[in-house]
């Protein structure tokens, strides 16, 4: 692709239109969308973070409040709202929209829904170019909210610098839980609604369970009066000090996914459909024979 392309320039430029063009084709498997990422130069530079956790937990107004408070500082933010849970989301685009509605047309924030899965659910190759697109773009933060459910959490760790896991008061249960898995993809903890019963309980008890074996910092917040965001956001802008291991770690797991993406490429899901409502008409089917064709 040439340096002079205008959608190059464009994404370059930091302008809205070029990038969410951009988007859509990556998000479409559109031609330009290969040469394209091939071609952009990504500023590593710029923070992805993370917000994940349960759903309804306030990771969408945690990240309206986040946006209002860095954009406060005079920075340009970029907001992914990643729901890898469906591909049919609707519903939630509507209301996550909604709520973000006061970010919506400041000129330094952009706002872009996916809904995008990858092959195993989760977070897509696509999440990843998308990314990577924004990087291309001038911002100075990148927000990607997903919904922790399953594999998705984990997954979200390989694709963001910091990963910020939202909890709120009535969590306790799932200490366990928390003990088992998030211990290791979280680089902080937010204990949102923190207006509720219980909180005080609940972070103290989280912060002595993750000081066990670790330095992660728990946050309290009270995402919809904007309450103790100005700590977070003073945390997020920190430099992160990635170590080589978990930078490789972070590249592997990109490399793989974007292999895997690509690996998937003319496996169509409606051709496999009918192929196999053929092949099932012969009375010796056997399902490792048919599937050599496609591997
Ligand atoms: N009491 C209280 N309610 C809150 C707080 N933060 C968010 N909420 C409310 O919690 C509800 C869910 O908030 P969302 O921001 O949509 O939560 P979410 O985690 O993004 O939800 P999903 O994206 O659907 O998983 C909304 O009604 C919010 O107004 C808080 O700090 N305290
Ligand atoms: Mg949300």
């Amino acid at each position: 692709m040439d340096a002079n392309d205008p959608l190059l320039k464009g994404i370059e430029q930091g302008n809205f239109n070029a990038l969410a063009r951009a988007i859509t084709f990556v998000e479409n498997d559109i031609p330009p969308a290969t040469e394209l990422l091939r071609t952009i130069k990504v500023n590593s530079r710029v923070p992805v973070i993370g917000i994940t956790g349960p759903p309804g937990a306030g990771k969408s107004t945690l990240v309206n409040a986040i946006t209002e408070e860095i954009v406060k500082a005079g920075k340009k933010i970029a907001i992914l709202a990643v729901d890898p849970t469906s591909p049919f989301n609707f519903g939630s685009l509507l209301g996550d929209r909604i709520r973000m509605s006061q970010q919506f047309n400041n000129p330094n924030v952009y706002i872009r829904s996916l809904a995008t899965r990858g092959a195993l659910g989760g977070i897509s190759a696509k999440t990843i170019e998308i990314v990577d697109l924004i990087k291309a773009a001038g911002f100075d933060m990148i927000l990607v909210e997903t919904v922790g459910v399953g594999q998705s959490e984990v997954e979200i760790a390989g694709l963001a610098d910091k990963t910020v896991v939202v909890l709120v008061p009535e969590s306790g249960d799932e200490i366990q839980n928390i003990k088992s898995g998030l211990m290791e993809i979280a680089q902080a903890f937010v204990v949102n609604k923190a207006d509720r019963e219980g909180a005080d309980t609940f972070a103290n008890n989280l912060k002595k369970l993750v000081h066990q074996h670790h330095h992660i910092p728990v946050f309290k917040t009270v995402a919809d009066k904007k309450e103790g965001i100005a700590e977070l956001c003073e945390w997020l802008l920190q430099p992160t000090l990635i170590d080589n291991e978990r930078k490789s770690f972070l590249l592997e797991e990109k490399a793989f996914k974007i292999i895997q993406h690509y690996r998937m490429v003319g496996v169509d899901r409606k051709k496999l459909h009918a192929d196999l409502a053929e092949a099932l008409k012969s009375p010796d089917f056997n399902i490792y024979r048919f599937t050599d064709s496609w591997i």
